[in-house]
């Protein structure tokens, strides 16, 4: 058995987490407080993301030292100490590691741009004018994915923010000073990596302009991604560790690869394809209701085909890129809860290790925000530029804003219901969700019915049934539209998990075997008549078990 099949992932976003200085930026002291909640919660990992020194301007993805704490969120010594008393209580710390780009700031870039060639060829630089980028490609925060350096007449590569440079995996240098920033965080005791859009890494040989996409077929996935990551897990020892890639518009074909232990690489990988099930013609920024049947097509496809191949995917609807889930395909109403739970039900119970987002284990909604200086984003601020530059009214970007801002997900974690949601007594660096004084882990905790309490259980099972860990998957009732079915068995043993995705009653037929088996977990607390025609009500998960 894999190590990692029946653990749960806590993710982290320390700048909202908790605020112990109280200067309105959650920090690692934040966090270390927190590690009983974290406990209690029944999970085996944190993966915190970026708190490296970095100018923030993508809230850490810009790092400018790898190997240094910046001081907003703390010192080495808190590091070392969140290490320890997160072991002591049985849990283990996983870093980000942001290695396609480094901050403009990082030492590196900035002797790239004084003069040393040795530097130079950190990046991807280009000769040329000022008036004509390399290739047309676009950068995924908007605009060119080129900026041109007047001194050096070249331009340089940045698929995220002008102020992300992205480095040159082909320089074998580039390669040693990562895997010496590895070595340097094992050593202190980490248990796990995630890698940063780690499939963006190996650029193609020549550049050239895509005449029919924003250039990313070029470099997804690109010529040499697999052979730079065995070398890269290889040489640094880590091939025991939890590690897992963020995959960008990958394929499976790709991730079989990455996940495969055969191939030496990754433990698992994150996709999005299923949360792009509300993009209008692929475009985040153009809003549409959810098409949950796609949504279920590529949930059957991705299980499936990993499975048939063992690669092993992370299962995940939140992270500090999204809007939150129950806002997106829940309701954040009447049924918020039980909507939440099933929601949860269908990613835990599913092949792969579940990960669970700070809040979404009390219902967080969105933020709710109405006007863009609450917004702090760079790629909220450079899209509403973008609509309104391309004819949409300022009402109707915030419309978009308010579904699709990454901010959603970077809202103060809801602690309570005193000012700025227990989170800090400071003034918080981005204000919280409206719905603080309702949602909040205090009230989550008092109630024995919560999305927390619920939460538990489902962390629980996975622990006392190698069922929910090492099971097969087989999908059921693809046809009944809404429905989303599957099956989960190992030997004897067997679950089918049966959600309803929509906020109307649901009739689902079952089989006579399956008519004698026990409930397992009901989102909606009692469990309806099971028959052979069963009535699932609004948002309602139901586990059978044999
Ligand atoms: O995200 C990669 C990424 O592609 C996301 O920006 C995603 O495309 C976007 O949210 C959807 O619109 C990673 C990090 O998770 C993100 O926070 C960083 O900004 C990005 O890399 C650059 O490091």
């Amino acid at each position: 058995m894999a190590s990692f099949h029946d653990k749960v992932v806590y993710q982290i976003y320390p700048k909202s987490f908790y605020d112990f200085d109280g200067d309105g930026i959650g920090d690692l002291r934040g966090v270390r407080a927190k590690l009983d909640y974290l406990q209690s919660l029944g999970i085996d990992l944190i993966w915190l993301t970026p708190f490296f020194v970095s100018p923030q301007r993508d809230n850490g993805y810009d790092v400018a030292d790898y190997c240094r704490v910046d001081p907003r969120f703390g010192t080495m010594v808190d590091v070392e100490a969140l290490i320890d008393d997160a072991r002591d209580r049985g849990m283990g710390i996983m870093l980000d590691m942001v290695f396609n780009h480094t901050s403009t700031a990082h030492e590196w870039f900035q002797r790239a741009l004084a003069g040393e060639k040795k530097y130079q060829e950190y990046y991807i630089f280009r000769n040329g004018t000022p008036d004509t980028p390399p290739t047309n490609w676009v950068s995924k925060f908007g605009g060119s994915a080129w900026e041109y350096v007047p001194a050096l007449g070249k331009w340089y590569l940045h698929l995220f923010d002008v102020t992300q440079a992205d480095l040159n995996w082909d320089n074998p240098a580039v390669r040693e000073e990562l895997k010496s920033v590895i070595r340097f965080w094992k050593r202190k005791g980490v248990q796990g990596f995630r890698f940063d859009v780690v499939n963006l890494i190996s650029k193609p040989a020549q550049f050239c302009d895509d005449t029919e996409g924003d250039g990313r077929r070029f470099y997804t996935d690109g010529p040499h991604v697999h052979a730079y990551l065995r070398e890269l897990v290889a040489d640094t020892g880590i091939a025991d560790l939890v590690t897992v890639g963020e995959m960008s518009s990958t394929t499976i074909e790709n991730c079989v690869l990455y996940s495969n232990p055969a191939e030496r690489e990754l433990s698992m990988c994150f996709n999005f394809h299923h949360l792009k099930i509300d993009y209008r013609g692929g475009d985040k920024w153009q809003l549409m209701p959810p098409d949950l049947e796609k949504l279920k097509r590529l949930l059957c496809r991705w299980q499936t085909e990993m499975q048939a191949q063992n690669g092993w995917n992370a299962t995940f609807w939140c992270n500090h890129d999204q809007p939150r889930i129950v806002s997106r395909l829940g309701d954040e109403g009447v049924y918020r809860k039980r909507s939440a739970k099933m929601l949860a039900t269908a990613i835990h119970l599913l092949r792969g290790t579940p990960y669970v987002y700070q809040g979404e284990e009390i219902g967080m909604t969105n933020a709710h925000y109405t006007s863009i200086e609450q917004y702090a984003d760079v790629e909220s601020r450079n899209y509403y530029r973008i609509l309104c530059e391309s004819g949409s009214t300022p009402a109707e970007a915030l419309a978009v804003l308010a579904a699709r801002s990454r901010d959603n997900g970077r809202t103060p974690m809801q602690w309570s219901d005193a000012p700025h949601a227990g989170f800090s007594t400071g003034t918080p660096w981005l204000a919280p969700s409206d719905t603080y004084r309702t949602i909040h882990v205090a009230e989550a905790c008092a109630d024995p019915d919560s999305i927390l309490h619920y939460y538990k259980t489902l962390i629980a099972l996975r622990k006392r049934l190698p069922v929910i860990a090492e099971g097969e998957i087989a999908f059921y009732g693809m046809e009944i539209p809404g429905l989303l079915g599957y099956y989960r068995t190992l030997g004897d043993d067997a679950l089918l998990v049966l959600c309803n995705l929509t906020g109307d009653t649901l009739a689902v037929s079952l089989p006579a075997e399956q008519t004698r088996w026990q409930v397992l977990l009901d989102s909606c607390g009692d469990a309806p008549a099971i028959g052979e025609r069963l009535t699932l009500r609004p948002y309602e998960a139901l586990v059978l078990q044999k």
